[in-house]
């Protein structure tokens, strides 16, 4: 049996990823850059920074731009995501979420946060569900963001279990890489098209129970 999950945040726990999306489209509309939601799966899970240079470049700016307008930037797009933010609830915690941190809880497992956001701990707050977590991986005290493996070691390393004994959650691309390239078992919560066809999804987070969990986990095959 597992002996951790480690979830994701924005996208699996709540909607954050349109916050995030609506946020860079702002930023990257001031600078005479559209980007639309096909493009915005490739920043999902990434980190601030990154997507900011992947946004750039897709607008063929990488180079306009100076490193202080770059910070400028970053920091604009995460005030205005702040902002969005501030009225996030108990309510916004997707559908099936909390029954299943608090089967986790009864059943012993540990749970982690492996959030490639800096505004983790803050949202987490937010919806009441702090006190659920068992460790939260600080993103900034990772050498490399998603898909590199880092953040997933790191919560496995916070709750005291083996990565091989974790499920890890994960709506990105880049966060089913990171949880493949930590060797823990990954679950995806969107499309096979983007998340891949060799792993179990689910299409709705109200799916992700403990029975389901664990019939990946003994199956440990695509379901
Ligand atoms: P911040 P996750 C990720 O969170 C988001 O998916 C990604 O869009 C965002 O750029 C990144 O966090 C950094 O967030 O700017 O708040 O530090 O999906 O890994 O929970
Ligand atoms: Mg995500």
């Amino acid at each position: 049996m597992f002996k951790a999950v480690l979830f994701d945040l924005d996208g699996v726990i709540t909607d954050t990823a349109n916050y995030h999306f609506l946020a860079w489209e702002k930023l990257a509309r001031r600078i005479g850059i559209v980007i639309d939601r096909t493009f915005n799966e490739q920043l999902k899970g990434v980190s601030r920074e990154e997507s900011l240079r992947r946004i750039l470049k897709y607008g063929g700016l990488e180079t306009t731009f100076t490193t202080d307008e770059f910070a400028q930037m970053a920091a604009d797009k995460n005030k205005n995501y702040v902002e969005m933010i501030q009225a996030v609830s108990p309510q916004d915690v997707y559908p099936g979420i909390l029954s299943l941190l608090k089967a986790l809880r009864r059943h012993d497992i540990k749970i982690a946060l492996a959030s490639a956001s800096k505004n983790g701990p803050f949202l987490l707050e937010k919806m009441a569900l702090t006190q659920y977590f068992d460790a939260i991986a600080d993103p900034a005290k990772v050498a490399e963001s998603k898909p590199a493996p880092d953040i997933f070691l790191a919560a496995a390393a916070g709750v005291n279990v083996a990565i091989q004994e974790t499920i890890g959650i994960e709506d990105a691309a880049a966060g089913i890489a990171a949880i493949k390239a930590a060797h823990a078992l990954p679950i995806g919560v969107g499309d096979a098209d983007i998340l891949g066809a060799d792993i179990a999804i689910v299409s709705n987070t109200r799916e992700l129970t403990l029975d389901f969990l664990t019939e990946v986990w003994e199956n440990n095959i695509n379901i």
